[in-house]
């Protein structure tokens, strides 16, 4: 009895559906962004099936050739590229596509097109070998309205606070949409039975402060002074705010900053000898994910200062990350101040 009549009072609401509604409440929209959402959408249906079934059709393991970045390629990483790829060309709304897998910008059919997307296909790549969770990560600009001349970089490098919408695609043990129009964070299920991407969550918030730290603990050594003095805080035993805290790094972005979305804690890519300028990228790993964070009630900063607030200097820049519960960014922000802002990244 009690069964039904929930069931009857929730109705299910499809990604298309809370898309156009959301349009909708907007009178002078026309569609595009929308069409745009729904293309991602339709794209990461197609990547979540073969990552599914990818030991099978022999997509797994790499393909030979390196990215951009000098790393190994995975054939999934492409395959995931071209469907982005193919499906934002698809409505002839995007101009230009910048993607961890490619070089230099890829400028689509319409070169009049309204939005700059900027993706990364397969985050967390080294992970699809073990069968651990990896995402989509994807970030949306307006081209700015200069139709004159030919599309060039330089109309992509625009800092995180013009992003227009941004949101990621987790596939684990089910597989997740999450994106943020600047209107708040609202999550959707795919439902694989009917394919099709079901509302699970509106107007996400993340928790003010949680007791999960995540971070890579293996370049401790060449961490900055205050960030070692955070970690050691949060390993401290207090009853009273809830320590030590607890370890998780899954060592796949999506993956980790879903946890702290949900759960609440922080998640941290620092600067290290390995890497001086963290290792992640600021247009489409750091952006995407500060707007979503941000937009729960979280705060993403670069160790100084705000993430959306910085201004790109290349397309496939990197930059550290501390990201999560306001509290815990504070916190740690606070020690940075306090140590190694006033001192340069140690030598291991
Ligand atoms: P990956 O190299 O597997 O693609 O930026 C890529 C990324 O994964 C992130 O998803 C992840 O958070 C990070 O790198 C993991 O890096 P470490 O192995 O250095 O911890």
């Amino acid at each position: 009895m009690e069964a039904t009549s929930t069931a009857k009072s929730r109705k299910l609401v499809t990604l298309d559906e809370y898309i156009i509604q959301a349009q909708n409440k907007f009178p002078g929209a026309t569609g595009e962004l929308s069409q745009l959402l729904r293309d991602i959408g339709l794209a990461a249906k197609i990547i979540s099936r073969e990552v599914n079934k990818a030991g099978i059709t022999n997509l797994l393991g790499v393909d030979g050739s390196k990215n951009v970045h000098g790393e190994s390629v995975k054939r999934l990483d492409l395959f995931a590229d071209q469907q982005l790829i193919s499906a934002l060309d698809r409505s002839m709304i995007t101009c230009m596509v910048i993607s961890e897998e490619n070089d230099g910008i890829v400028r689509l059919n319409s070169e009049g097109g309204k939005y700059i997307v900027y993706m990364d296909p397969l985050d967390g790549s080294s992970n699809i070998d073990v069968n651990v969770s990896i995402g989509s990560i994807f970030s949306i600009y307006m081209r700015q309205p200069r139709f004159d001349r030919k599309l060039v970089e330089d109309d992509a490098l625009q800092p995180g606070i013009r992003q227009v919408a941004a949101g990621y695609v987790l596939y684990g043990s089910s597989t997740i949409m999450v994106y943020t129009t600047g209107l708040g964070v609202s999550s959707f299920t795919l439902d694989p039975s009917i394919g099709e991407f079901i509302l699970s969550e509106d107007n996400f918030k993340i928790p003010k402060e949680g007791n999960i730290y995540s971070i890579n603990e293996g370049s401790y050594n060449s961490w900055a002074e205050g960030l070692k003095k955070y970690i050691k805080y949060c390993q401290v035993e207090d009853e009273a705010t809830n320590r030590p805290y607890t370890a998780r790094y899954i060592g796949s972005m999506v993956a980790d900053l879903h946890r702290t979305l949900i759960k609440g804690g922080i998640f941290i890519y620092p600067a290290s000898t390995r890497y001086p300028n963290g290792k992640l990228r600021l247009m489409y790993e750091c952006n995407p994910h500060s707007f979503i964070i941000e937009q729960a009630g979280g705060m993403a900063i670069d160790g100084k200062e705000r993430i959306m607030e910085k201004k790109p200097t290349s397309i496939h820049e990197r930059s550290p990350i501390y990201i999560g519960s306001p509290e815990n960014v504070k916190k740690v922000k606070e020690l940075l101040d306090q140590y190694e802002n006033k001192e340069s990244v140690k030598e291991a």
